[in-house]
């Protein structure tokens, strides 16, 4: 077999495990390295754990760098900061951050001559390209995504990063009569609110000021501001019993019109059992593809749209024109 592709990982949480999962799945990858800021010997993994200041040791010997920590805090910093070491594949997916945060990275990136993958997993990530594709082929129409009902990692990461929070869940629960009004061809306008509902369970530290918790997470902007946001308070037991299975999913729809009145709808739908482990397969993939642009000299960093669709697969251009176009 060729050489395989060195992977280490940044951050072992449900993502990581998630990468380290996918990996296993992909013979021309291989995990090499852990990176992590807890201690390096509590990590349950067969793979050798270390300290995350230690990674600049393993220049020259991990080819890509999966950063798998949360967009809130995590990844302003180890984005740029890795991209300036390794090529790296990660998730940000603040999506009214993500100009700013692709401008970072790609100084960085373009300094070091790597190529940073930013942004994919499905949302943003597949969702995008289905948005994009569905667009230009339909000019004329309306694009609607819904997500859920699910457990966004995203906004439960931000929400366990308010004051006064031990641990917490959100679900992102889609308006079921919006979507029945999109299926039926009708082409509503729908605000942001109209379109889903948001619904955090809370653990609180004791003593915390649980009013002051529920508004700073209903004003939280990106996250929770446009919504209609409903905040529970629960004990960890609780969380734990009824909120630890983290299912997601959800669906791009665009309706438009050709000719002279022709509706066409396209819709790409997931549904998934472990959000954390479809967004670490989605990253795995896009590693192998940082890896295969890499070699063909590219830098700086890149979206989903920026990458050909063949480079995700091991197989070769002339391989996938026989087998699957
Ligand atoms: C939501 C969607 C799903 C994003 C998926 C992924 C995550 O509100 O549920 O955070 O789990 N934005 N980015």
């Amino acid at each position: 077999m060729a050489e395989q592709i060195r992977i280490g990982i940044v951050g072992y949480g449900n993502l990581g495990r998630g990468v380290e999962l996918a990996i296993k799945q992909s013979p021309d990858l291989r995990l090499d390295a852990i990176f992590t800021r807890r201690n390096p010997d509590s990590i349950p993994s067969e793979t050798k754990a270390y300290s995350i200041e230690d990674a600049e040791k393993f220049i020259g010997d991990i080819d890509v760098m999966i950063l798998c920590g949360g967009s809130a805090t995590d990844l302003p910093e180890q984005g740029p900061a890795f991209a300036r070491l390794f090529h790296t594949v990660d998730s940000f997916d603040t999506h009214a951050r993500i100009p700013e945060y692709f401008e970072q990275v790609d100084a960085a990136a373009k300094a070091s001559g790597k190529i940073s993958v930013i942004s994919t997993g499905w949302d943003p990530g597949l969702f995008s390209l289905s948005r994009l594709l569905a667009e230009a082929i339909l000019p004329e129409g309306k694009e609607y995504t819904f997500w859920g009902k699910g457990v966004s990692q995203g906004h439960s990461d931000a929400i366990r990063r308010v004051n006064g929070v031990k641990n917490g869940v959100q679900y992102t629960i889609p308006v079921e009569e919006a979507v029945n009004r999109v299926r039926s061809g009708e082409n509503p306008e729908l605000t942001t609110r109209e379109k889903h509902l948001r619904e955090c369970y809370i653990v609180a530290e004791e003593g915390a000021n649980q009013e002051a918790i529920a508004d700073e997470i209903r004003n939280m902007p990106n996250y929770f501001a446009d919504y209609d946001t409903v905040v529970h308070f629960v004990d960890e037991a609780t969380l734990k019993a009824e909120h630890s299975a983290m299912p997601h999913g959800g669906t791009v729809l665009r309706s438009g019109k050709t000719g002279a009145n022709s509706t066409q709808i396209i819709e790409f739908g997931l549904t998934l059992d472990s959000n954390p482990e479809f967004t670490a397969s989605v990253l795995v993939a896009y590693a192998r593809a940082a890896y295969k642009l890499a070699q063909e000299g590219g830098a700086g960093a890149k979206t989903v749209f920026d990458i050909p669709f063949g480079l995700l697969s091991p197989k070769s251009a002339a391989q996938l024109r026989k087998e699957l176009l």
